[in-house]
């Protein structure tokens, strides 16, 4: 058995129906892909499958050889608190900040590279690009052809590495066969694909960090919540003692003096309630978090998407766990 699953990149195996790269021995001889990959590609059935790697040994290896780095971030997940993973970026010859198409297009890419450069401190090749809608894939793929060799594309689970590397296929007229979905771990192992006698990518699992409300919710949440569209901010101002929640999975309580001016950046459908802060709900059970904003201040909910807070307030978190929870400099 030495075959490989063009969708995620793990080994094909009949034997152990629960693990990474399993068929049905009867369909082995035929398949290209794993039974995860193919129920995604054809029917949108997700299976979580757990990965247990060791990233940062994984780059020390990559970084070992000639090979190229490029690193992918969400730009809705930015957030500098909690990552140790951003001590890759100075190791990596170009930053993608991906999913443009979901970013209010008044916000200029610019604008978003210099905050990025600034607050990030990297001196890494910074660009924006969006796979769903092809956005700078050709201008990538000029970049990388100037200076061919084999490349690594790295990220957090579900920053888009694999969308990423289908687009750049589809961009020189072939097919993109690399399964993609909002589950995490959809890649399991490295795929390398060839894209002219001297450049090549490969695709790698992503990182899991702690600090992501991926960790903390169900396939359907993950589906139902996660933005899908350019997102049309969500202004909401909180009088002093009152609380927004939104679904139910986060609850702000302005415990201030004064009026707190909120800004969401999440998925369109989100709904928001108003209730007085002394309201009791399931949500006040879940972990919290003080924080004090300066009037610039994004508040990151990693992975749901963030607040920006246009008021020095203060103001009490709850969300499913404290870590996902961090504040950055306003971006937009
Ligand atoms: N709106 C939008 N969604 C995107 C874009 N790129 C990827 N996605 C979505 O983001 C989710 C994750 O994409 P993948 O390409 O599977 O992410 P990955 O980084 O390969 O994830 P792992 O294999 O788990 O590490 C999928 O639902 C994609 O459709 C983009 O440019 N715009
Ligand atoms: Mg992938």
């Amino acid at each position: 058995m030495n075959k490989k699953c063009i969708g995620c990149g793990a080994q094909l195996q009949y034997t152990y129906p629960s693990i990474e790269g399993y068929v049905r021995k009867e369909v082995y001889e035929k398949s290209k892909y794993c039974e995860r990959c193919f129920k995604i590609k054809h029917y949108g059935k997700l299976d979580v499958i757990e990965i247990k790697k060791d990233f940062l040994s994984m780059i020390r290896d990559i970084r070992n050889t000639n090979a190229g780095i490029i690193y992918l971030i969400d730009i809705l997940s930015l957030s500098y608190i909690n990552n140790e993973y951003l001590k890759l970026l100075d190791t990596s010859d170009i930053v993608l900040l991906t999913k443009k198409d979901l970013v209010p297009k008044s916000v200029k890419d610019k604008k978003i590279i210099k905050y990025f450069k600034e607050n990030f401190k990297t001196k890494a090749n910074v660009m924006i690009i969006s796979s769903k809608k092809k956005y700078n894939i050709d201008l990538l793929f000029k970049e990388l052809d100037k200076m061919p060799k084999t490349y690594y594309v790295i990220g957090q689970t579900n920053s888009g590495k694999s969308t990423f590397i289908n687009a750049l296929v589809s961009s020189i007229g072939r097919k993109g066969n690399i399964t993609t979905s909002v589950l995490p771990n959809t890649t399991t192992e490295y795929i390398k694909i060839k894209i002219n006698e001297k450049l090549s990518i490969i695709d790698t699992p992503g990182f899991i960090e702690k600090n992501t409300i991926y960790n903390y919710i169900t396939i359907e949440k993950i589906k139902e919540i996660m933005p899908k569209k350019e997102i049309k901010p969500k202004i909401m101002q909180t009088k002093s003692g009152f609380t927004v929640i939104v679904n139910d999975i986060l609850r702000i309580d302005n415990i201030g003096k004064e009026k707190a001016n909120l800004i969401f950046y999440m998925n369109n459908n989100m709904k928001f309630t108003k209730v007085r802060v002394t309201t009791k709900d399931d949500l006040k059970s879940l972990p919290k978090k003080n924080i004090n904003t300066n009037g610039k201040t994004d508040i990151v909910i990693n992975g749901l998407g963030f607040i920006k807070v246009t008021t020095k307030s203060n103001l009490v978190i709850y969300t499913l766990d404290e870590d996902i929870i961090s504040t950055r400099n306003k971006i937009i």
